[in-house]
């Protein structure tokens, strides 16, 4: 980076991973160095509290700019989207959303020559036509969904930006991401979080996919692990931009909800797939990130063990404390 101290944006910070990242780099960079950003005029208090908050559309390219000059930012973290289930319902707004939003930070990165963009892609790149076991970093990437769609248009245009102007832009394709700090909403993955919550409460979940869906998953500290380690990469060790393949781990919700049995024996669950399940069975089931690991070093930490572990030990202690807020 040119400027050596940290000014960060994070737009769609009240989001499942930006709530969370916006969290991370805080702890890292400090608190008035990171501005959170989001749609959502009612962030939590404790989101007020942390540090500073502006209230951004992303298709308001001037209320990016205004932020970006107030507070002298030069790195950002671009994390607002439509998810898969969402953008099927509503495919106009993921379009304007997705293209257009991540279109403005683009250029806003171009014209106000900020040091490095992270615009996060997604294993919804991929189409049925794509080899769906050990997916490889450079594949056929024919998506049916809208929300792929956008995805693989906004690898391309990153790349594009990159080669044309010489923009810092990262990117990778998260699988789905699970966590217990903010609900995902929107995704095909959300099941995975919400079978948590629903053990520790209920001790019963009824899934919307099949039994033997097998998608990619990451448990939430390495999908920070490799965000943030993408972004601390050395540009000149990257061959790849903003579509880099991460592997966490890989389950069915049969094989989920026998490791969540271990930990809690009255658990049941049974199936009910709707929607949702044509757009699982487009995506892979395992990913090869040989590439990822090669030029920046990524090793995931979490296992669906200790991912399931620690889930049910955090829900557990919040449901205890009185103090688990779900739905
Ligand atoms: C979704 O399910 O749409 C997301 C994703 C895999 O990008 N979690």
């Amino acid at each position: 980076m040119t400027n050596n101290k940290h000014k960060i944006l994070v737009t769609g910070a009240l989001g499942q991973i930006g709530s969370e990242l916006t969290e991370k780099l805080r702890e890292k960079y400090g608190s008035d160095d990171v501005i959170a950003s989001d749609i959502r005029t009612d962030p939590s208090p404790a989101m007020l509290d942390a540090g500073p908050y502006e209230i951004i559309d992303v298709l308001q390219a001037d209320s990016i700019i205004n932020t970006i000059k107030k507070y002298g930012i030069n790195t950002i973290y671009h994390m607002s989207a439509i998810l898969s289930a969402t953008g099927e319902k509503k495919p106009q707004l993921a379009w304007n959303v997705n293209m257009n939003g991540t279109y403005n930070i683009l250029e806003i990165t171009r014209e106000l020559e900020l040091n490095r963009v992270f615009i996060p892609s997604s294993i919804a790149v991929f189409g049925p036509e794509t080899p769906r076991e050990n997916t490889p970093q450079e594949t056929v990437l024919l998506p049916k969904t809208i929300y792929g769609v956008t995805k693989v248009a906004s690898e391309i245009l990153a790349d594009y930006y990159v080669q044309r102007f010489n923009i810092d832009v990262r990117g990778c394709r998260y699988p789905g991401i699970i966590s217990h700090k903010t609900l995902p909403g929107g995704g095909t993955t959300d099941y995975a979080v919400a079978i948590f919550y629903e053990a520790v409460l209920h001790q019963k979940y009824i899934c919307f996919l099949k039994e033997d869906t097998n998608l990619p998953m990451m448990y939430m500290p390495d999908c920070l692990k490799a965000t943030l380690g993408l972004m601390e990469a050395d540009r000149y060790r990257l061959h790849h931009h903003a579509g880099f393949n991460i592997s966490g781990m890989s389950f069915t919700p049969g094989e989920l909800a026998a490791e969540i049995k271990k930990h809690i024996l009255s658990f049941s669950i049974s199936y009910l797939p709707d929607e949702r399940q044509k757009i699982a069975e487009s995506w892979p089931q395992t990913i090869d990130d040989s590439a990822a690991q090669q030029e920046w070093g990524w090793t995931p930490e979490h296992n669906l063990a200790s991912m399931t572990r620690d889930m049910l030990d955090v829900l557990s202690t919040r449901l205890e404390k009185g103090t688990l807020n779900y739905r």
